[in-house]
């Protein structure tokens, strides 16, 4: 059993979100998604239209999704890949090469894959909005 894990806010979940999750899904068996929590965001810079619970439900019912987790901090990505038995922590490519996720590489795969063109939270606001 290959034990994926991956880490975002998933604002609005849309089909990038989706893609990234089939993706990461595809390179194992089990797909743990560990999603920021209200407080978290507030640390990251980001203000979730969806707040934890709803983010969290809508995860759950991803058909790739085995498993939802709180992200509530930067530090617990070592602790999450020991206490779950990950093999591989997956991101997109816009965190290719950052350290809170090249540091991991000494206990588990890490792999980056492309982010969806044209598609975000940020832009469907706007649109939106528009
Ligand atoms: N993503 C994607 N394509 C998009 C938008 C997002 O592949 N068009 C991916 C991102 O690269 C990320 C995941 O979907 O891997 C979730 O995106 P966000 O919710 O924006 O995650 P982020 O705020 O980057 O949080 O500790 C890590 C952070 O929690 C990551």
């Amino acid at each position: 059993m290959k034990r994926v894990l991956t880490y975002g806010t998933f604002d609005l979940l849309h089909y990038g979100h989706v893609r990234l999750l089939k993706r990461a899904k595809a390179l194992g068996d089990y797909l743990i998604v560990a999603v920021s929590t209200d407080e978290f965001n507030k640390i990251k810079g980001k203000k979730a239209y969806n707040n934890f619970e709803t983010r969290k439900e809508m995860l759950e019912t991803v058909r790739y999704v085995d498993l939802v987790i709180p992200e509530k901090n930067w530090e617990q990505k070592a602790d999450d890949v020991r206490k779950y038995c990950v093999d591989t922590v997956v991101m997109g490519s816009d965190w290719r090469g950052n350290e809170k996720f090249e540091a991991l590489k000494d206990l588990c795969e890490v792999v980056y894959l492309e982010r969806t063109e044209n598609v975000s939270t940020t832009k469907i606001k706007n649109d939106l909005h528009l």
